[in-house]
């Protein structure tokens, strides 16, 4: 019977680890999508929460923040650039800090580049751009990426577009691995509804010790006259009231000085 040579007593163990590598690789459904389908790049118009808004809704006057979030990292990026473009007649930038965005450093990325807003596509709409990279290696991180600030100066609805590496090369939007090599990086744009403020509600005055009167501008002269149910006092008992203390102090004075006036005598 042959006898199995000492020198390749190695080989079934090794055999064994290849056979759970192998075993262990990601195939087919067990990859998730963006995975496999490569990286993304998306604007959230709400940051508040994580998932990614289509869309908000925000009113004049009011500053308000979107975010640039890295939405799938199938391969791995040292960084990103992107330029946001906005409808001027719509929104304005509001820079914020030193960087005039807000990086969050995600994925170690910590060589950030100060906004600039110029036109890069030549379309005459602005374009926020910025852009940020780790100083070395790379990473697959996911989530926000920077914060921009906008205000509504009108009403209307402006798109967020990410500006495309085909209509500016020099600042299109994109993933980078060291070099920096362009990653194909599919592109998500968002959009702001900006509205009028509602106007804004006055109290009205108090009267007296009575906190605040039921509204009566636009009640008839029946609803004015009717106590408020469970209060026992209408808003006539209360002028009346105010009217009828006002009468009684001002005729005490008078008494009270005529009374002195005849002792005086
Ligand atoms: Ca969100
Ligand atoms: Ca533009």
């Amino acid at each position: 019977m042959a006898t199995w040579p000492a020198r390749w007593a190695w080989l079934p163990f090794t055999c064994v680890l290849i056979t759970l590598a192998v075993a262990r690789w990601p195939h087919g459904g067990s990859v998730p999508a963006g995975a496999r389908t490569g990286n993304e790049m998306a604007v959230d118009a709400d940051p508040s929460d994580p998932d990614i808004d289509a869309s908000a809704v925000r009113f004049v006057g009011d500053p308000f923040d979107v975010s640039t979030n890295i939405t799938a990292a199938g391969t791995p990026y040292m960084g990103y650039r992107m330029s946001i473009e906005f409808d001027d007649s719509i929104l304005s930038f509001v820079p914020v800090g030193s960087f005039y965005i807000v990086y969050t450093e995600l994925g170690l990325m910590r060589l950030n580049a100060p906004a600039l807003v110029q036109d890069c596509d030549g379309d005459t709409d602005p374009d926020v751009f910025g852009s940020s990279a780790r100083i070395s290696g790379t990473t697959t991180a996911t989530g926000q990426a920077n914060i921009v600030r906008f205000e509504c100066v009108g009403p209307g609805t402006s798109d967020l577009h990410l500006i495309t590496l085909d209509d500016c090369p020099t600042y299109g939007s994109t993933t980078a691995a060291p070099g920096p090599v362009w990653l194909p990086t599919a592109l998500v744009d968002a959009a702001i509804i900006c509205q009028e403020a509602p106007p804004t509600q006055t109290p009205l005055p108090g009267v007296g010790g009575i906190a605040e009167l039921p509204p009566l501008v636009a009640a008839t002269a029946e609803e004015a006259s009717t106590p408020p149910e469970g209060s026992g006092w209408s808003a006539g008992d209360v002028a009346a009231l105010g009217g009828g203390l006002t009468a009684a102090v001002f005729v005490a004075i008078l008494g009270a000085w005529y009374a002195r006036r005849q002792r005086l005598r």
